[in-house]
């Protein structure tokens, strides 16, 4: 009975650790200007994989926790630079950018090139 009852203990620790360590949390600058930009940030980031996502107006940080099974970071990148923010690691197109509201059109700097 003992051993049935350590063998589940460590069952649930293994799996709850390997569920745990799927989660990664991150934060990256992402280029924006204002709440409307912080909405399509957020809203971008709203799919599969990605449990959670806030951009802060202020400092241009973005707060990203997400499964490493479903998504990888650079895809959440990808993802940014498609609606039209850049990112350290992604630049979005001159099209992209373009397409952005005229209030949402942030000074781009030149290192994310
Ligand atoms: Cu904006």
């Amino acid at each position: 009975m003992k051993i049935i009852k350590a063998t589940f203990v460590i069952f649930f620790f293994c799996s709850f650790s390997v569920a745990y360590g799927q989660n990664k949390k991150t934060s990256f600058l992402v280029n924006g200007k204002c709440e409307m930009c912080e909405e399509r940030i957020e809203k971008a980031l709203d799919i599969k994989g990605v449990n959670f996502a806030s951009w802060n107006v202020e400092t241009k940080m973005c707060n990203v926790t997400f499964n490493q099974k479903k998504i990888t970071e650079k895809e959440i990148h990808k993802i940014l630079a498609e609606v039209g923010h850049d990112t350290p690691l992604c630049k979005a197109s001159d099209e992209a950018y373009n397409g952005l509201h005229r209030c949402c059109h942030y000074t781009r700097v030149d290192s994310l090139k």
